[in-house]
């Protein structure tokens, strides 16, 4: 019998960032566990942890690329991969030009250290404006209201939940999902504290779920409507003479704004469109005023929705009027080892960022923080003319499944002439690809998580070394990126991987040193890069932004601080502690100011106080439901998390079953203006009444589809019924509160 070691890592499925203890017999994996040491999670883990065995264990998971030949995906070796991705590329590049090239990066990438640092490298090379990503079907319209208030896209104030007594939660579900720009394992662990320590939570959600059920008050919310709901609660603050902004009325720009923005959302008003009674809107306003330290807090149900941007704008003002921005117990900004772009050179004002320096071509949507938004890809795809996209590249990302109106995005894909694909499946989106290169499976890459320490409770940090050796010939994800740019940049598929790391190298010390402010400011470039010798790729990187962060070595000036070595020596991770007042070193903002009352966002308000007197019909409309076991779309190929009941079903209330005739366990046929289909319903008061609830990342039964444990639970694609209709600012997709019909399906078996 093989021997066994433990090792520890973190676990890179969702942004909860829980350290895990893997226990290997050579390179089989014997067990995932909750690793008791870890400095932030303490031994919490999830279900999702499990794919790292059962990943490792897949044999529908990619170990050697496919190319598509006589129409048919074939295995590959990885020498005709990439020429087959510098034919096709290089075709559609010399007839189409830059922008014929689209590339669509997906939620893993966020989580993996070769997107995280080779991307960028990538779409420079590219030079394509077709940018798109799943930021734009999530959390976009936050990044730009943080952006326009603060200054930088991932200055997002987050609930200091460890230390605060009130916590207001809007369209989040941390006990399932674990928390989303909010990096805190365990969540419900921490909520129960807020309340053993005598404080209270409150859920506003269109669900009765899991977090609500362990709040101290649930109240449903009509989808869509948070920002009159938010609005309303500025107005009896300011009112009722209830804020207490404190020291930041010195550093904030327009207050005096807000009470005549907020004067038509009374409280009555707020009422008739949101669903929750005024007199509540009227506690709840007085609730939060009155506690001590207090944090306003909304995730996906807030910006995935028509009002997106200015729902995520309102939370922070809020979060200002009642003087929780920035303080222990209220929302605060993260300050993490690595990256923190608000932590970098001299703080306190920047550039801002800017939104609409470019357009899309057809429909004329603006740029958002260097991207287009994803409900633009399908018809920027399918319209000919100068600029049409005629390849698509995707990293990471299952946009078919994912983004809105999914027929016709599929439609288009179908049209390509060309498309290439970095994955691990042959999936709903992949099995369209002329080329699909598979990423190494998790356990067999490095892992630091550049991205979600952003936006954690305390500022850690933790690495974790590959635990098994990829496939003979197999390259990492980060050599994969790097070779795409080198076939974008036209070196060809041969072309010195090396040699571009060490640009990339080069490109990251240059700006460093001479950054103003940096603890490496005019150092030597060479004597930084020898000091990082002999690492390459993501490890060598990691280490100079480790060591140029706000806690590290500074390359000699803080001998104590961060490096990669030192995360080496201390396998649980390094905690540096809780959140501290950052203001005002953390704004970024031209004026070195908190803008209160950006033009960007005013300019949405018309639209949102036309939808306060908006007739509403009484039309059934449409949410998802995000499910502890699932993510997005694509772990349901991993018999543990999917066994059971079928889950892909259409929730709805029992006053409304009974209207619409439909029974429980039987078939529901819901259509929207752009698709239908048809699902199982499953009768339940945990939904509001009014509201249907279909999970998103189901539809797995496609043709060449190669998930065979996947097409036995196959569920159908929500995204079907999603109309291209955006949160105006930031192009975000609204994929909650969408109108639909529903009626019984007499005879058709329900498809999940
Ligand atoms: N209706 C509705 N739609 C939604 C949402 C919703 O709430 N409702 N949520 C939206 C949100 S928040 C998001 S983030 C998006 C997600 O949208 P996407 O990112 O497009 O979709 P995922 O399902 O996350 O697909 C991830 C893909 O990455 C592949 N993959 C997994 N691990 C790796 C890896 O290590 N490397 C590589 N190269 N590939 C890997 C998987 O096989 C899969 O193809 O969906 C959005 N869509
Ligand atoms: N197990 C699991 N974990 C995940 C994921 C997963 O698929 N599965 N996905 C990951 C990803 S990519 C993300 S972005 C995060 C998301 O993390 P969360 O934002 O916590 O995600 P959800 O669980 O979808 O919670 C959104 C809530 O908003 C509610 N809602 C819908 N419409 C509205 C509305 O108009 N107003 C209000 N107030 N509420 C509304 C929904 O009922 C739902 O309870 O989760 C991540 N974690
Ligand atoms: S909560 Fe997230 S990070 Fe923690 S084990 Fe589950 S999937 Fe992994
Ligand atoms: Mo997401």
């Amino acid at each position: 019998m093989a021997s066994e070691t433990v090792h520890y890592r973190t676990c890179p499925f969702c942004e909860a960032t829980c350290g895990l203890e893997v226990t290997l017999a050579e390179d089989r994996v014997v067990s995932v566990r909750g690793d008791s040491s870890d400095v932030f999670s303490r031994g919490f883990l999830c279900p999702k942890s499990q794919g790292l065995k059962q990943l490792n264990e897949d044999p529908d998971r990619l170990a050697r690329p496919l190319v598509r030949r006589d129409g048919e995906l074939r295995e590959a070796s990885w020498e005709e991969a990439f020429a087959a991705v510098d034919e096709g590329l290089s075709r559609v590049l010399a007839q189409g030009g830059r922008d014929a090239v689209a590339v669509y990066i997906g939620n893993p990438a966020a989580h993996s250290l070769g997107p995280t640092l080779y991307g960028t490298p990538f779409l420079k090379a590219l030079g394509s404006k077709n940018v798109y990503s799943a930021s734009t079907v999530d959390q976009m319209p936050k990044q730009i209201s943080a952006g326009l208030m603060f200054g930088g896209g991932l200055s997002v104030p987050i609930p200091d939940v460890d230390r605060t007594d009130h916590l207001l939660i809007l369209g989040a579900n941390p006990l399932v999902s674990n928390g989303s720009l909010l990096t805190a394992p365990n969540m419900r662990g921490r909520i129960r504290a807020i309340k053993e320590r005598g404080g209270k939570v409150i859920v506003i959600d269109p669900r009765r779920t899991r977090t609500a059920e362990e709040a101290s008050e649930h109240h449903f919310i009509r989808p869509g409507t948070d920002a009159h709901l938010l609005f309303a609660i500025a107005h009896v603050l300011l009112d009722e003479r209830l804020t207490e902004p404190g020291p930041l009325a010195e550093l904030a720009n327009d207050a005096e704004l807000l009470a005549e923005l907020a004067r038509p959302f009374t409280p009555e008003a707020a009422a008739a469109a949101c669903g929750i009674e005024a007199e509540e809107i009227r506690r709840l306003a007085r609730e939060l005023a009155a506690a001590e330290r207090a944090a306003v807090y909304a995730r996906i149900g807030t910006t995935t929705q028509r009002f997106g941007t200015v729902s995520s704008w309102l939370v922070d003002v809020l979060n200002y009027l009642t003087g929780n921005l920035d303080r222990e117990g209220g929302a605060m900004f993260a300050l993490a080892a690595v990256a923190q772009r608000n932590a970098a050179g001299t703080g306190g004002s920047g550039k801002g960022v800017r939104i609409g320096r470019w357009a899309s071509r057809v429909s004329d949507r603006p740029e958002v923080l260097g991207e287009l938004p994803v409900v633009c890809l399908a018809e920027e795809i399918a319209t000919p003319g100068e600029g049409q996209v005629r390849a698509l590249v995707t990293i990471a990302g299952n946009p078919v499944v994912s983004t809105p109106d999914s027929a016709a995005l599929e439609q288009a894909i179908e049209g390509l002439d060309f498309m290439v694909c970095v994955d691990i499946y042959v999936n709903e989106t992949t099995r369209h690809a002329d080329v699909v290169l598979p990423a190494p499976e998790p356990l067999a890459k490095s892992h630091y998580d550049t991205a979600l320490y952003q936006l954690a409770i305390r500022s850690v940090a933790n690495y974790s070394p590959a635990l098994l050796a990829a496939p003979e010939g197999q390259p990492q994800e980060w050599e994969i990126l790097l070779r795409l740019a080198a076939i974008a940049a036209g070196h060809g598929p041969e072309a010195e991987i090396e040699a571009w790391d060490e640009l990339v190298l080069k490109t990251l010390i240059g700006r460093e040193v001479g950054l103003a402010g940096s603890s490496i400011e005019g150092r030597d470039a060479a004597e930084i890069a020898a000091a990082l010798e002999p690492r390459r790729g993501p490890e060598r990187l990691l280490d100079l932004m480790l060591r140029v962060g706000p806690f590290g070595d500074g390359f000699g000036s803080d001998p104590q601080g961060l490096t990669l070595e030192l995360l080496e020596r201390n396998p649980h991770g390094v905690d540096m502690g809780a959140m501290r007042p950052r203001l005002p070193e953390v704004l970024r903002t031209p004026s070195g100011r908190i803008e209160l009352a950006p033009p960007e966002i005013l300019a949405d308000l018309p639209r949102l106080q036309a939808d306060l007197s908006a007739h509403r019909n009484g039309q059934m409309v449409l949410i998802g439901r995000r499910q502890l076991r699932s993510n997005n779309s694509w772990m349901h190929n991993l018999p543990a998390l999917v066994k059971g009941k079928d889950r892909c079903t259409a929730q709805i209330h029992p006053a409304d079953a009974e209207r619409l005739g439909l029974a429980d366990g039987a078939s529901a046929r819901v259509s929207s203006s752009v698709g239908e289909l048809v699902a199982p319903v499953e009768i339940t008061d945990e939904i509001m009444p009014g509201v249907i609830s279909i999970p998103h990342g189901w539809g797995h039964g496609a043709d060449g589809v190669r998930l065979a444990v996947a097409a036995e639970h196959p569920g159908v694609n929500s995204n079907l019924l999603a109309p291209v209709e955006v949160d105006v600012p930031s192009g975000n997709a609204v994929l909650n509160g969408i109108p639909v019909e529903v009626t019984a399906s007499v005879g058709e078996p329900a498809a999940a």
